[in-house]
């Protein structure tokens, strides 16, 4: 999908609420963001395709946003997509992320991606995690070779909050093979960076 669909997209979404009845209200307000690098800029510094797409709080937009845009597999291969609480960019940069580190888990199949985004992001609106104030969001990451999914936490030297979210995120996405777990500050001085924890 073109980027001006996107957004286009994005004001339809905000008519037809606005139109609708007072939807109930989610526990906080979320924003979908998106890079597409699928035809990358030759020298562009990272993050400068990097948009904010959309910011919702209710269980209607959510619902036309997911069915209309954010379906990864609909995407080329290079693009991002994210969904975080809004006020948290999805960059290290970020205050709430620069201590953080992320799980990530691969999938070879494009179908496998979608649902395991669709499980996510719907446990974060719905509030599924115990340890709440962690979680920074979620990144999807279309790629040519395999697919990634990557849940940000916000303090990555806390092993025990940390352990407890993916053993938690494996549950929600029904994953059984082992997940790893990486700090972002390892990331800024190494391309690879080191496994931390496992679950
Ligand atoms: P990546 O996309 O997190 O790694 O970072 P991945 O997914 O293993 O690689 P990919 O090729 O499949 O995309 C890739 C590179 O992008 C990093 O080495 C950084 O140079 C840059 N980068 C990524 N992130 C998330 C950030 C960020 O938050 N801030 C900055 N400054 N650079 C970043």
């Amino acid at each position: 999908m073109a980027e001006a669909a996107v957004e286009e997209t994005g004001t339809a979404v905000t008519e037809a609420v606005a139109e609708g009845k007072q939807a109930p209200r989610l526990e906080r307000q979320w924003t979908f963001w998106l890079d597409n690098q699928s035809k990358p800029k030759q020298g562009a510094a990272w993050g400068s395709s990097l948009r904010k797409v959309y910011t919702f709080d209710t269980v209607q937009e959510f619902w036309c946003l997911y069915d209309q845009i954010f379906k990864p597999s609909k995407f080329p291969a290079n693009a991002d997509f994210h969904l975080f609480k809004t006020g948290v960019e999805p960059k290290w940069e970020d205050p709430e992320c620069a201590n953080g580190g992320k799980w990530t888990v691969t999938s070879s199949r494009k179908a496998n991606l979608d649902t395991m985004w669709l499980e996510t992001l719907m446990a974060l609106i719905g509030e599924q995690f115990d340890e709440v104030d962690e979680i920074c969001g979620v990144v999807a990451s279309v790629r040519q070779r395999q697919d990634k999914l990557a849940l940000w936490t916000k303090t990555a030297t806390n092993e025990a909050t940390q352990m407890s979210i993916g053993r938690k995120w494996k549950e929600i996405i029904d994953v059984t093979d082992k997940i790893s777990y990486s700090f972002h500050d390892d990331a800024r001085k190494e391309r690879s960076a080191k496994v931390r924890y496992n679950v």
